[in-house]
């Protein structure tokens, strides 16, 4: 950065079923590499229909919702999808700015959806290989939504403490 930023935000990366099965993980964190780009939090996850029609609830009223779900859940790829977070000074917008345009088409050669995407022929549906937050809340509502506080390294969203009893898997002994 030139001059001094105090504008540090997080901001929510997916890496897609398309992106995960084409073995495209390194090549895309390769792109988001930055040291004004720091990771905090990061999983694996097998991703469910409430989790995916929840992450894209704004676009339900779509014709390419259900096929867009479908490929989230790995109907065409793996039905996992790697999430981060990443934190730094403008994050949202310069992440936005490398992940590229939403129409793999139309977006730059040198981002990623511009590198690695391509339209799925069956459906239309653009397999964009990442998901990047558009703006501060949709990058507080994706994050609460994929991640616990306790998974994330910096917590920079009010938290409560709620005591519950819950059955938790562990490692047997
Ligand atoms: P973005 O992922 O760039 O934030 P979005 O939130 O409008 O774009 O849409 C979410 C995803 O839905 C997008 O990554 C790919 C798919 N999609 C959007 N518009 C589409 C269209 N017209 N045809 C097919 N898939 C589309
Ligand atoms: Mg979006």
């Amino acid at each position: 950065m030139d001059e001094q930023n105090d504008n540090v935000e997080q901001t929510l990366v997916l890496i897609k079923p398309d992106g995960l099965q084409r073995s495209l993980t390194g090549n895309i964190l390769a792109l988001l590499s930055h040291p004004d780009n720091i990771i905090v939090a990061t999983k694996l996850v097998k991703v469910n229909r409430a989790l995916a029609e929840e992450h894209y609830s704004h676009l339900k009223q779509k014709p390419f919702f259900e096929d867009l779900i479908k490929f989230l859940l790995g109907e065409w790829h793996t039905n996992r999808v790697l999430a981060i977070i990443y934190e730094g000074p403008d994050i949202i917008k310069r992440i936005r700015a490398t992940g590229g345009a939403t129409n793999p088409e139309e977006a730059k050669p040198d981002t990623i959806r511009g590198k690695y995407g391509r339209i799925h022929s069956k459906t239309g549906v653009y397999e964009n290989v990442i998901h990047c937050s558009a703006n501060n809340e949709d990058a507080e509502r994706e994050i609460k939504l994929w991640f616990e506080p306790d998974e994330v390294v910096n917590i920079r969203f009010p938290v409560e403490y709620i005591v519950e009893e819950r059955t938790v898997m562990k490692w047997k002994k």
